[in-house]
């Protein structure tokens, strides 16, 4: 869990960036409607959750900055009988300002008249520049007459960058749950299952360890649907000599986890699967050992270009010279996706890649990015050689940054051949 005194250091943080006579708004995620009455599932929005730790809806953070102080004030959803009957417990004023490390609480129908009182004598203001219209409407609505806005998003995901001891814990804590569900389904028997029952399977290890749900839609890919990268229909049989491909993650208490591995339906690889299932395994372990602090991940990309490129022409799929192959991007119908991302409260964290400067930005100490360097062979791909197409093979690992090189948390996730028939087997 994180302490109340992290949200508190995280706020002070943000107010020491703030101009020094501002005010500075976030807002929780409102419900969406899935149809009528229906909504989707609530999560609140990353952001609002850094800075606050609040998991309500109808809820706002202000910290309004004076020279060098600052003061934080939370608005929460009113206790009422009615709405809790149907809505479930609402933790109220009272208990906000006992549990929170903000200095005031106020119930959410004061926002507007305190908001004003706020804005007076302020000059500039801080908002998230992705909000709703409906939002963006009521600070125009008061805030008028302050001519600078500023993005607060770009400063709060600025400090998402580096994981604090508490968020890696949360972290490690989903990964080692998705492990459990990725460890079952490389022992269970696969053939003529349908992808959506893995699926289930991998759900149910989910949430039967407390995980809220997935981090993102589950891909479970068996065959040629590997070759389509955002495969999520699920929903054709798993045929014996196929392969699947399974990129799925939980997320436990608003940590992500992102993990794909890409295993046999009937226990073994084929020899064709065997060639091109090192190559990219070989390609990731490649990608791993370069990485420490200071190193850009567009380096990271390219040792995984070059490293695939190399493969594909091992394979027969290019010809010719590595580095003209690589100069006109031939790698790319067979590798178009990036090496990694960051990751954290959102699977794809919103963190940036790039400084102020427009500089890319070095990996650094308690920084988390995947790495997942694939091959994709297309069974209508003519190019490709004939015993490779339909293959479609990832692996993705979530690393952690360390003082001088890096933590695989995925670990053990096995992903060597030997391992992964061997688990089978037993
Ligand atoms: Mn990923």
């Amino acid at each position: 869990m994180i302490k109340e005194e992290e949200y508190k250091k995280r706020r002070d943080t943000l107010a020491s960036k703030m101009s020094k006579n501002s005010i500075a708004i976030l807002f929780s995620t409102n419900y969406k409607t899935r149809s009528n009455d229906t909504e989707y599932p609530y999560r609140q929005d990353s952001n609002f959750y850094y800075m606050s730790g609040f998991k309500e809806d109808n809820s706002i953070l202000i910290l309004i900055r004076k020279n060098r102080k600052y003061k934080s004030v939370l608005f929460v959803n009113k206790k009422e009988k009615i709405d809790e009957l149907w809505n479930g417990k609402r933790l109220g004023k009272e208990e906000a300002k006992k549990r929170f490390l903000v200095d005031e609480v106020y119930i959410k129908d004061e926002f507007e008249k305190k908001f004003k009182e706020y804005l007076e004598g302020k000059d500039s203001l801080y908002f998230d520049f992705k909000l709703d219209y409906s939002k963006v409407k009521i600070l125009k609505r008061y805030a008028k007459s302050l001519a600078i806005h500023k993005n607060i998003a770009k400063i709060i995901e600025q400090m998402r960058l580096v994981k604090s001891d508490a968020e890696i814990k949360l972290i490690k804590k989903a990964i080692n749950i998705t492990k459990e569900a990725h460890l079952n389904l490389m022992k269970l028997n696969k053939i003529n299952k349908k992808e959506y029952q893995l699926q289930a399977d991998i759900e149910y290890t989910f949430k039967n360890n407390g995980a809220y749900s997935d981090a993102y839609t589950s891909i479970v890919a068996g065959g040629n649907n590997a070759n389509t990268l955002h495969y999520i229909d699920n929903n054709q049989y798993l045929k014996e000599g196929d392969l699947i491909l399974l990129d799925a993650g939980c997320e436990y208490e608003y940590y992500a986890s992102d993990i794909t591995r890409t295993i046999p339906v009937n226990g073994k690889y084929t020899d064709e699967q065997k060639k091109v299932y090192n190559l990219v395994l070989n390609t990731q372990l490649k990608v791993l050992e370069a990485i420490k602090p200071n190193v850009k991940r567009s380096k990271l990309q390219k040792i995984a270009v070059n490293s695939i490129t190399e493969a594909l022409v091992e394979l027969g799929v290019l010809k010719g010279n590595i580095k003209k192959l690589i100069k006109n991007e031939k790698y790319k119908p067979y590798y178009p996706h990036g090496i990694g991302h960051w990751m954290g409260l959102d699977v794809h964290d919103s963190c940036p890649y790039k400084d102020k400067n427009g500089k890319e930005i070095s990996l650094a100490k308690g920084m988390v990015l995947t790495i997942e360097p694939g091959i994709y062979l297309d069974e209508e791909d003519k190019s490709v050689p004939k015993q490779y197409r339909g293959i479609g093979i990832r692996i993705e690992d979530d690393v952690l940054i360390t003082d001088d090189g890096y933590e695989n948390l995925s670990s053990e996730i096995v992903k060597t051949i030997e391992d992964i028939e061997n688990l089978k087997g037993k």
